[in-house]
């Protein structure tokens, strides 16, 4: 058994099903990510099997919790993204030929050296580091998703912030015609995002650009997209074209739609209900059971400082 990257594997099928998983849990030691019962390999040859096909290589994934990664099947089959639709399971369908080549990111606001990139460029000249994260929707459900991407902190030490800058703003595509969703007159549009520059600034904030070593399809906010693993879900704005550094707190998609709902902090709390619905449990996609929600999702230890003295109630 040898530890690998998730990017070096590329068949989905060589993971085990969460069902599987479990089986296997109790005899692997904890890891981020193992490769099991290898096929072929000298240490742990195949044993022959009557009339049936050899068992493929399987690979386990955990996040540092212990918990398996999600498929790679559910995560591209179970989505929000309103600007296609509301459906969970119709964004894969209803993106399949959105185009995400040719994509270029304006990073500009209070910067002493704005700059328009092409995401190929950033591809190349960001180191792509693998990240483990739980994804908590605000919906109560969860995923764990092994990325790929770069911290936004060096981007951001790229373009040279003000002293002025005190929050980061980001914006997704308007294209209704790709986009039917963007029609809907129920939201402002384009969606936006934003986070406090301390926040932007954390090592846990990733700007993504794949999924199990694979670049990111539309569904999942192709071809570069924010993730924040101790905020709910929509805070990880996707499919972005422009981020700036501003002085005053961003207003958000979701806080313009339903501003007694949604804040602007959204850090998990289960604690802190949302109106219409307890935040202190969820489930995870491919789970019966629910389990408990985790104060900042499970990462209290890296962000809680970044909240010192804030009312975690008050701002929600
Ligand atoms: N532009 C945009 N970004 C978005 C959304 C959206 O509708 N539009 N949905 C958000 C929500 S509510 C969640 S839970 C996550 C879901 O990410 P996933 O589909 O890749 O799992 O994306 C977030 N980013
Ligand atoms: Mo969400």
């Amino acid at each position: 058994m040898r530890k690998i990257t998730p990017s070096e594997i590329t068949l989905e099928n060589h993971y085990l099903s969460r069902r599987q998983f479990m089986k296997a849990a109790g005899a692997l030691t904890a890891g981020s990510l193992w490769l099991a019962a290898c096929k072929g390999s000298e240490t742990t040859p195949t044993p022959p099997l009557e009339g049936g096909t050899p068992p493929p290589e399987i690979a386990i994934i955990t996040d540092e919790l212990g918990d398996p990664a999600n498929s790679l099947e559910d995560i591209i089959n179970y989505n929000n993204y309103y600007e296609f639709t509301t459906s969970k399971t119709g964004v894969a369908e209803l993106s399949k030929d959105f185009i995400t080549s040719s994509w270029t990111v304006q990073v500009g606001g209070l910067v002493h050296n704005p700059k328009t990139y092409d995401v190929d460029d950033l591809l190349e000249n960001f180191q792509q580091e693998e990240r483990i994260y739980r994804l908590r929707c605000v919906e109560a459900w969860s995923m764990v998703i092994p990325w790929q991407g770069f911290p936004l902190a060096s981007l951001l030490r790229e373009v040279e912030p003000m002293g002025s800058a005190k929050y980061v703003r980001f914006e997704t595509l308007y294209d209704p015609e790709q986009m039917p969703g963007q029609s809907s007159k129920w939201y402002q549009w384009p969606y936006v995002e934003g986070l406090r520059m301390d926040e932007a600034m954390h090592d846990l904030t990733l700007l993504a650009t794949g999924i199990y070593g694979k670049q990111l399809l539309p569904q999942n906010g192709a071809p570069i997209r924010l993730v924040v693993p101790w905020k709910y879900g929509f805070k990880s704005i996707k499919s972005i074209v422009k981020i700036d550094l501003v002085e005053e707190q961003p207003t958000s998609l979701w806080m313009a739609a339903a501003p007694n709902e949604y804040g602007f902090y959204a850090n998990v709390n289960p604690e802190v209900n949302h109106p219409r619905w307890s935040q202190a449990s969820e489930r995870r996609i491919g789970e019966n059971k629910r389990r408990e929600t985790l104060l900042f999702n499970g990462y209290a230890e890296e962000v809680a400082s970044l909240y010192t003295g804030m009312d975690l109630r008050e701002n929600y």
